[in-house]
């Protein structure tokens, strides 16, 4: 019995533990951490999958039904039918009727994306070949997320996910995401928020979540940048509102002496240098 409960704790403990980020043999999408996943969760869950299903299923019937019933030694003389008015509606009718229903949640999904409510917290990320760069724009805070080699992994840190400084976030509140690039196109992606935007030189994207629990969330650069576009990910640390404001005083002071001896002073980016 002791057994058979450490092994349970043991097999749903990277459930529980790690929910913001991939596992093994998963099936489906990650946990959602906010509103706006679990809307596309629900999309894809009780929308699209049926439709799909039913339309894959409907076909094969019918492929194999007229492999079976019209099979030449059954049916030795073919028909001359060519045209069928009433099929001829059915089949453009049916279709259009399904992208309808399929429009109604999908175009609700991506307003509702697009339109930024008034945002408790800007950040602004920057794609670099091979890292990001983040802004903490109202809080002068700027650093940059380089991932942590394998060698150097500690205990519970995921393999190519983890970052050396992640962006931490305030839980329940709304957070706006600017979202550029200096070199190549890059893509800010992750799909616990359910958010992925491409980062653009010379362009600003933005896009926004709402994180609805605490824990820290994995995501990655999602457009083909070059040779190490696999190893640039993105760290999402969600906290409480009190952990925050300790976060950014100490935020203020790490960075800050950084920011001073590093030949690389992000805050003096301007994105007309990139237009050229
Ligand atoms: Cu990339």
């Amino acid at each position: 019995m002791h057994k058979i409960l450490i092994n349970i704790i043991l097999f749903l403990a990277p459930t529980i533990l790690y929910a913001g980020q991939p596992k093994d043999w998963q099936l489906g999408f990650q946990k959602a951490a906010s509103g706006h996943m679990e809307d596309l969760v629900w999309f894809h869950d009780y929308m699209l999958l049926p439709i799909i299903t039913g339309i894959t299923v409907f076909v094969l019937f019918l492929v194999i039904y007229a492999c079976v019933r019209y099979r030449a030694t059954r049916n030795p003389v073919a028909s001359n039918t060519s045209h069928n008015t009433l099929i001829e509606v059915i089949w453009t009718l049916v279709p259009c009727l399904i992208l309808i229903l399929m429009a109604v949640p999908s175009f609700k999904l991506l307003y509702s994306q697009d339109k930024i409510p008034p945002a408790d917290v800007t950040i602004k990320a920057i794609g670099y070949q091979w890292y990001w760069g983040y802004e903490y724009p109202d809080e002068n805070i700027v650093f940059e997320s380089y991932m942590i080699q394998d060698s150097e992994l500690l205990p519970g840190q995921p393999r190519l996910l983890s970052v050396d400084n992640e962006i931490v976030v305030p839980v329940n509140k709304v957070v706006k995401v600017l979202i550029t690039a200096n070199d190549v196109l890059h893509a800010w992606a992750l799909p616990s928020f359910g958010v992925k935007r491409d980062a653009v030189p010379g362009r600003i994207n933005e896009t926004w979540f709402k994180a609805d629990r605490t824990g820290t969330f994995y995501g990655q650069c999602s457009e083909l940048c070059g040779i190490k576009h696999a190893f640039m990910p993105i760290t999402v640390k969600v906290v409480t509102q009190k952990n925050y404001e300790k976060w950014l005083e100490e935020a203020k002071e790490k960075f800050a002496k950084l920011d001073k001896n590093s030949n690389l002073n992000l805050v003096k980016i301007n994105l007309g240098d990139n237009i050229k």
